[in-house]
């Protein structure tokens, strides 16, 4: 045998052994996702739309009641809806066709309750087709909310509502081009109108819908569409509605342990390593409090930390995004809305402008190293179909980015394989700094997605280790990224005694503040912890980025005299331990009378000096479930808290629908004590709640 001959004999040995290798390594690890559920992976993130008879009514959940003759948006325009979702990049829309009330946003034939019966468009408008089209034209995937539960109708609880509610989901199935989606609420069941009984229906969650007649509904029409419910079919709600995933989280869900009404909602948070389906995670939240538009809410619409938090927490723990978005009265997206949805787009762009990892030198601790199949660059390319694997049984691995020199970063974005398995079980990454690796993040799971966020480290290389994996890691992308740091103006508070906090969600800006009225900038005080707030004063504060030099947007708050000798001495009724919370300083807190006592109820304050008072302010309570918030007012002062004088009486405007903290000035007058009486208020609770009361002295502005 010639050299030649023994060195092809050799070369086939190799090849022969890698192709049996690379038929083990694909060996999928089941259970695993189908085409549907991966097509449906990918577009991460899409908007919610709550609007229907709810809207009109200021209401979560109708009871079914309602006449059709209420739902009239003055307004409409769904490509309003449709441009402002694709520029917020969002990849397609969900749209509450029916919610529990049973209102049709579309013209059924199977109910007289829907907007075939409004004044919209003189009955002649169908929500769902127009939102359809719009949709197409903007290059958006299309889904739907039907509620199960219809509150509305006669035959609810019995067999027949179930045959329309079956046709009811074929109409919408066959009537509105591709889904991308079709979501089922698990609420179910419970008091309603149902055709004037008003009563109290129950029924089997599992078993009154037909839910394999519901599936094969779904799967004859749109073959492509996802099925949404608590576990499943294809996506499982994460379990809370805050839109945070767990930081583990398996795709993979013991299906016949939760469902909808099993209370574990714990697990749909984080899935279960040993799932025996792949049911990935879907996150929805809403940007307000409410899903459907209140006026009263309009100045709660999320913050951009929090929704950039929700944003990690959710895309960045492998599930998907469902942002709602309420559709106001008018039929419009709210201009609030609009304002954040584009502050977190832009923030985002921001964060994953350049992605540093992107064609650079990558090596593999093990074996599949210069296999072109499976090797390492892989993660880097671009593609997604192709991944590294270090190598069959090959677990504890490790990957290294080799930068070439020192670079500063503050993202890592990573991805399995997903089509033949989620493996990753725990994984570290190291930077090395100076020659040293050191230890950034330990985590757990990855799957479809994985983003982790750390302070800024500045190294030469990043390696990832895998510590712990259910077959082989198969890792398609890695990204590194310097995202720059979240610029937004501080949160400014005081302390029942007085102390002065100044916040901001990223620890790498400085913050820079005045007490004199002027501007702060980087020549004022520098902030390093509690400032003095003893005397009425006013705080302009900035945040200021040192790595970009950009400053954030002012901000200003006035303090009047700080409360640390302040009392509530008296209130009418309600918890006299839980009173303190209207002078807490902390807005958050609130107090109400008792309930369903004669008003007014009034509660009565010590300053612990006397005062040159010329105002006061009340701040109603923010709390979703509130009650009690006053509209009608007398307020008064007293120096020896038996002879009262009336400073001031009237009407807070409009307080029910923006429950913003209410400025009422005075003519001067001294005083000790302040009394705040509640004649009436925005609901018939027959109690009034406070969230903070303050007084406006002469020297404050
Ligand atoms: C919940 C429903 O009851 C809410 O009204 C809302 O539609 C939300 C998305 O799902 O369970």
């Amino acid at each position: 045998m010639n050299i030649l001959h023994r060195m092809s004999l050799i070369g086939y040995f190799f090849l022969f052994f890698n192709l049996l290798q690379a038929q083990e390594i694909a060996d999928p690890v089941g259970p695993l996702p189908s085409q549907r559920q991966l097509n449906w992976q990918e577009m991460e993130y899409y908007a919610f739309i709550h609007f229907n008879m709810n809207t009109f009514t200021n209401r979560e959940w109708g009871e079914g009641g309602e006449s059709p003759e209420q739902f009239n948006p003055t307004e409409l325009d769904v490509r309003q809806w449709v441009k402002v979702a694709k520029e917020a990049g969002m990849k397609g829309i969900i749209i509450t066709a029916k919610h529990h009330d049973g209102f049709c946003l579309w013209p059924s034939e199977t109910t007289e309750h829907s907007v075939k019966n409004s004044p919209w468009k003189n009955g002649e408008g169908d929500l769902v087709k127009e939102l359809a089209k719009a949709c197409e034209e903007f290059d958006l995937g299309f889904g739907v909310y039907l509620s199960p539960w219809d509150r509305n109708h006669a035959e609810y609880g019995r067999e027949e509502y179930v045959k329309v509610f079956h046709r009811q989901l074929e109409e919408l199935m066959t009537n509105y081009g591709p889904l991308f989606e079709v979501w089922f609420d698990g609420a179910n069941g419970g008091t309603g109108y149902y055709g004037g009984a008003n009563e109290n229906r129950k029924i089997d969650h599992r078993s009154y819908y037909q839910w394999d007649k519901v599936y094969s509904i779904i799967r004859k029409h749109q073959p492509d569409a996802v099925i949404f419910g608590d576990n499943g079919p294809d996506i499982r709600w994460i379990g809370n509605e805050e839109g945070v995933a767990g930081k583990t989280n398996w795709s993979l869900i013991r299906k016949a342990e939760v469902y909808a009404g099993s209370g574990k909602h714990k697990e749909l948070q984080y899935g279960h390593a040993d799932g025996t389906h792949w049911v990935p995670g879907e996150a929805d939240v809403s940007i307000r409090p409410g899903w459907y538009y209140h006026p009263q809410e309009d100045h709660l619409v999320k913050s951009l930390p929090h929704l950039l938090d929700i944003y990690y927490e959710s895309v960045g723990r492998n599930a998907s995004l469902l942002l709602n978005i309420p559709v106001d009265r008018r039929g419009l997206i709210h201009g609030n809305d609009i304002k954040q949805l584009m502050k977190l787009r832009e923030k985002l762009d921001e964060d994953f402008k350049n992605n540093l990892a992107q064609n650079i030198e990558v090596s593999a601790s093990k074996l599949r190293n210069n296999d072109s199949k499976f090797s390492a660059k892989n993660t880097v390319d671009g593609n997604k179909e192709t991944y590294w694997s270090p190598g069959k049984n090959e677990i504890k691995s490790s990957l290294t980015l080799d930068f070439g020199k020192d670079v500063v970063f503050n993202r890592f974005l990573v991805q399995e394989y997903i089509p033949l398995g989620q493996r990753v079980k725990s994984f570290t990454i190291e930077g090395l700094v100076n020659g040293e690796w050191h230890e950034i993040d330990r985590q757990t799971t990855i799957g479809y997605k994985r983003i982790l966020r750390f302070d800024l480290i500045k190294a030469s290389a990043l390696r990832l280790n895998i510590l712990d994996s259910k077959a082989s890691p198969l890792i398609s992308n890695i990204e590194v990224y310097n995202a720059p740091a979240l610029l937004v103006a501080p949160e400014v508070s005081r302390s029942k005694n007085g102390v002065i906090t100044l916040q901001v969600p990223d620890e790498n800006v400085h913050i820079y503040y005045t007490l004199d009225g002027t501007e702060p900038n980087q020549d004022s005080y520098r902030y390093k912890g509690g400032i003095d707030g003893e005397e009425p004063v006013t705080v302009k504060a900035v945040a200021y980025d040192p790595l970009s030099g950009r400053y954030s947007e002012l901000r200003t708050v006035n303090f009047d005299i700080p409360k640390t000798n302040w009392k509530v001495i008296s209130a009418t009724s309600g918890d006299t331990k839980e009173v303190f919370k209207i002078i807490d300083e902390d807005k958050s807190t609130w107090w109400a009378s008792t309930k369903n006592e004669e008003l007014p109820q009034e509660v009565v304050i010590d300053l612990g000096r006397d005062y040159l008072l010329k105002g006061f302010t009340y701040h109603p309570s923010q709390d979703r479930w509130s009650f009690g918030t006053i509209s009608d007012y007398i307020f008064k002062v007293s120096k020896d808290n038996q002879n009262w004088d009336q400073a001031a009486s009237g009407e807070f405007g409009n307080i029910r629908n923006n429950p913003i903290e209410q400025k009422v000035g005075f003519e001067p007058v001294e005083a000790r004590y302040i009394k705040l009486k509640g004649v009436r208020s925005t609901d018939n609770s027959g109690a009034i709640s406070i969230g903070e009361l303050s007084v406006i002295t002469v020297n404050q502005k």
